[in-house]
């Protein structure tokens, strides 16, 4: 950060600055940008973490790769991988985090004009995230489809497999079926297209729990205008965050971090009361 350029809407590039912004009603329009690192302390491991990651612990599915376990070419030939994974991570066994709730808040406030998630988790929608506010840019299980013909699977049908770590086959031409998270070499969402420009209306970004290694997600927060004030709450410096005249760092925890926001603006007892009662 150079710090002898002031900053141009902010009073400062502090959280109490950040603070004040919010509260005087400047913010209206809010784009929320997240990744994996929101739903680690819901126990749901990220992926470039070392140790911790997913990656790093993907050594016991025998991959030639790490990343081929999303690799749709991969799939094709080996689902297994990717049904352990599955097995894992489908939805229902975690419980939102707060900063989940938060994002929540937000919305509830009429402050949130878009959450772009990487996440396939669906912890925003079950923290209450309204569907049309959010943008599944990496797809979730939300949803899933046949390979081959494109024939929706039925929801409880994919339970009843992945529960029972079986590999679902399409009902109609027995193609494989895959909910429908994007994988590398598949095409994001339409839904992501059709709003990756929101960041160029919105009075404040926030960016939460990414390591903003993964295009086109990864180029959002460059979408936002000169001085539009850009928070970034993660454990590491990302993307760039930190260069714009508006832009604040909360390194650390994110659930940490929003406590402290929500605190700052004066609504920590409202967020973990929401949060308690997801
Ligand atoms: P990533 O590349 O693993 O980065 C995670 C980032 O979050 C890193 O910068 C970490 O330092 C940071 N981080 C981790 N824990 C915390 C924490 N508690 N507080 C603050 N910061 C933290 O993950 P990205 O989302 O950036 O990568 C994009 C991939 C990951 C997307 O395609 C996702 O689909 C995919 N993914 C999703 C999930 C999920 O749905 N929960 C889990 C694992 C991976």
């Amino acid at each position: 950060v150079d710090e002898s350029v002031p900053p141009q809407t902010l009073s400062s590039r502090t959280l109490e600055g950040l603070a004040e912004y919010i509260k005087s009603g400047k913010a209206s329009k809010i784009v929320v940008m997240t990744g994996a690192g929101i739903s680690t302390s819901a126990g749901i491991p990220d992926f470039r973490s070392p140790e911790t990651g997913l990656y790093a612990n993907l050594a016991r599915l025998n991959l030639p790769y790490a990343e081929a376990v999303f690799d749709i070419s991969f799939f094709k030939q080996n689902p297994e991988p990717f049904y352990t994974l599955a097995h894992e991570l489908y939805p229902g066994k975690y419980r939102p985090t707060i900063t989940h709730s938060f994002i929540r808040l937000l919305h509830d406030k009429g402050l949130l004009l878009k959450l772009f998630t990487q996440n396939i988790d669906c912890l925003e929608r079950e923290a209450g995230v309204p569907d049309d506010k959010i943008v599944e840019a990496h797809g979730s299980f939300a949803r899933q489809s046949c390979i081959e013909c494109k024939h929706p699977y039925p929801e409880d049908d994919i339970k009843r497999h992945i529960a029972a770590m079986e590999i679902p086959r399409c009902h109609e031409c027995e193609g494989l079926v895959k909910p429908e998270i994007v994988f590398f070499g598949e095409q994001l969402p339409q839904a992501f297209f059709e709003n990756r420009m929101l960041p160029a209306q919105s009075d404040l970004c926030i960016v939460m729990g990414t390591s903003l290694t993964v295009q086109p997600f990864a180029s959002l927060p460059g979408a936002a205008r000169g001085h539009t004030p850009r928070l970034l709450i993660n454990k590491e410096r990302v993307g760039g965050l930190g260069n714009g005249t508006d832009d604040v760092l909360l390194l650390g925890d994110c659930d940490d971090g929003v406590k402290k926001l929500a605190k700052a603006c004066g609504w920590l007892e409202e967020l973990e009361k929401l949060w308690a009662e997801t």
